[in-house]
C-alpha cells in the first residue's frame, strides 16, 4: 500500500465506525455537475468590441496579465480549468460573451450565430452551456435602469435582449441535450433614495412578463430570476429586490437564483433553502463570496460555504440545485480562480456527504447537548484524505500540484497575450 493508500485507508476506518460511507459520498458528488462560470475569464468584458465599461454595479478590480480577449482564448483557458475540476461539469456564459459579432446586430437581436462556436466546443467536450442576459456594460443602461427604465424604447431593447437569449438557450439546451438555465439579473436601482419605488418595480415586473411571455419546452431552457440587495452606486434600492422576486418567481413559475453575494453580511443562503424547497421545486445558486461591499470574491471554504453546501445534501436536494459559480477576481490567475473555488465548493460538498447522522438524531430527541458536541467534534474528521482519495482516482492533481500545469500554461499562452 502507498502512503497515500494507507491515510485513505485509516480515513476510511474513522467514518466507518461513525456509520459513514466514504465510497458513498464519493460516488454522490461525481455526480453533481457545477456551472463552471465563463466571465471569470474575460473580466465579465465579453467580446463585443475592444473598449468595454462594465456599469450596473459590478466591479472588477486588478489587471492581472492573461484576460481572454475572445472567445477562443476564452475556452482554451475554460479546457485547461475543466481538465483540473474532477467531475463532469458545464459551462455558463453571459450574453455578451459572443464569439462574433454580426453587422448591424446589436444585443437586442443576438441568435444562436453570434454563440455558434460556443455551442460546437460544448458539442465536442459534451457539456451543457447556459446563458445571462447581459443587461449592464453598454450604452442602453440609462441612469443605471434597463427593464425599469421610463423609456419604453429603453425597455424594448433590453426586453428584447432578454428574449434573444431565453431563444439561444433553447437552443443550446435541445442540441446539448440538457437545459440550458437562463438567468435574469437586472442591475436596475438607485444611488439615491428614490421618490417612487413602486412604478420601477411595476415595469419591471410587466417587461419580465414580456421577455417570458414565449413558452419554452422546459426540457430545453429554464427561466431563473436574480436578486439583490445592494451593488456599487446602486446603494439605495435594487429594483429586484429578493421578495420581489420571490413572489415573481412563485406566481409565475419561474426558478430562484440566489446569489450567496446578495445579501446582508450576516443573512446565510444556506438557511433559506430548506424554506424555498417547502414551496419550489428547483433552486439555482450564484455561489459567490461577499466581502463587505463587493459580492463576488473567490469561494473559499468557510462557515457559510459549509453552511450553504451541508444544507444542499442534507435533504436529498442535490438535484434539485442547480450550482452554478459566480465571482470574478482579476488579482489573481484566473484559471486558478476558477478551479480554486470549483474545487473548493466540491470540498464542503464532500465534507458535508460525510457527516455522520448522530447530530440528527440528536436533534430528534430534543438533545442540544449531544448536538452540538457531536458537530463539533464532526469538524476534526480526516475528511482532506477522502478529498485526496477522490482527486487521485478521477485522475485530476491534488490541491499541491494543480498550480504546475496552471504556471506552465501561464508561461506558455497567458504570458504571450499582452
Ligand atoms: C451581479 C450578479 C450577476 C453577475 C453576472 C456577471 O451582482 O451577481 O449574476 O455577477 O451577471
Ligand atoms: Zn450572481
Amino acid at each position: 500500500m502507498s502512503r497515500n493508500q494507507e491515510l485513505f485507508a485509516a480515513a476510511k476506518d474513522m467514518y466507518g465506525n461513525l456509520g459513514v460511507d466514504v465510497e458513498k459520498a464519493m460516488s454522490v458528488l461525481d455526480k453533481v455537475e457545477l456551472g463552471i462560470h465563463a466571465w471569470q475569464g474575460d473580466d465579465v468584458r465579453g467580446f463585443e468590441k475592444d473598449s468595454f465599461t462594465l456599469t450596473g454595479g459590478c466591479q472588477v478590480t486588478g489587471n492581472y496579465p492573461g484576460r481572454a480577449r475572445n472567445a477562443d482564448e476564452l475556452r482554451k483557458d475554460l479546457d485547461l480549468a475543466l481538465k483540473l475540476i474532477p467531475g463532469h461539469h458545464r459551462v455558463g456564459l453571459q450574453g455578451h460573451q459572443v464569439d462574433r459579432m454580426l453587422p448591424g446586430v446589436d444585443r437586442d437581436g443576438f441568435t444562436i450565430e453570434n454563440f455558434r462556436s460556443w455551442l460546437d466546443w460544448a458539442k465536442e467536450k459534451k457539456i451543457g452551456l447556459d446563458i445571462a442576459p447581459a443587461f449592464y456594460g453598454h450604452d442602453k443602461l440609462d441612469h443605471n435602469l434597463s427593464l425599469a427604465h421610463p423609456d419604453p424604447a429603453i425597455r424594448e431593447f433590453w426586453i428584447n435582449h432578454g428574449i434573444a437569449c431565453r431563444k439561444i438557450g433553447e437552443t443550446f439546451g435541445r442540441e446539448l441535450g440538457s437545459p440550458a438555465i437562463v438567468n435574469f439579473w437586472m442591475p436596475d436601482g438607485f444611488k439615491d433614495t428614490p421618490a417612487d419605488r413602486f412604478t420601477p418595480r411595476k415595469r419591471m415586473m410587466e417587461s419580465l412578463d414580456r421577455c417570458f411571455a414565449e413558452k419554452i419546452d422546459a426540457a430545453y431552457e429554464r427561466d431563473t430570476v436574480e436578486q439583490k440587495l445592494f451593488g456599487i452606486g446602486v446603494e439605495s434600492c435594487t429594483v429586484g429586490s429578493h421578495e420581489f422576486y420571490m413572489l415573481y418567481a412563485a406566481s409565475r413559475g419561474k426558478i430562484l437564483c440566489f446569489d450567496t453575494g446578495h445579501f446582508h453580511p450576516t443573512e446565510q443562503v444556506g438557511d433559506k433553502l430548506s424554506a424555498i424547497f417547502c414551496l419550489m421545486d428547483e433552486i439555482f445558486l450564484h455561489v459567490s463570496r461577499g466581502v463587505r461591499w463587493d459580492s463576488d470574491h473567490v469561494i473559499v471554504v468557510n462557515d457559510e460555504l459549509l453552511s450553504l453546501a451541508r444544507e444542499s445534501v442534507s435533504y436529498g436536494y442535490l438535484d434539485k440545485i442547480h450550482f452554478g459559480l459566480d465571482y470574478f477576481d482579476a488579482t489573481i490567475n484566473r484559471i486558478a480562480a476558477w478551479v480554486i473555488g470549483a474545487r473548493d465548493f466540491q470540498k464542503a460538498l464532500l465534507v458535508a456527504l460525510l457527516e455522520p447522522a448522530g447530530a440528527k438524531e440528536a436533534e430528534r430527541s430534543l438533545d442540544g447537548t449531544t448536538r452540538l458536541a457531536l458537530q463539533e467534534a464532526a469538524k476534526t474528521l480526516p475528511w482532506g484524505l477522502v478529498w485526496n482519495e477522490w482527486c487521485e482516482r478521477r485522475g485530476v492533481p491534488s490541491d499541491f500540484d494543480f498550480m504546475n500545469e496552471i504556471r506552465a500554461y501561464e508561461k506558455q499562452v497567458l504570458s504571450a497575450r499582452g
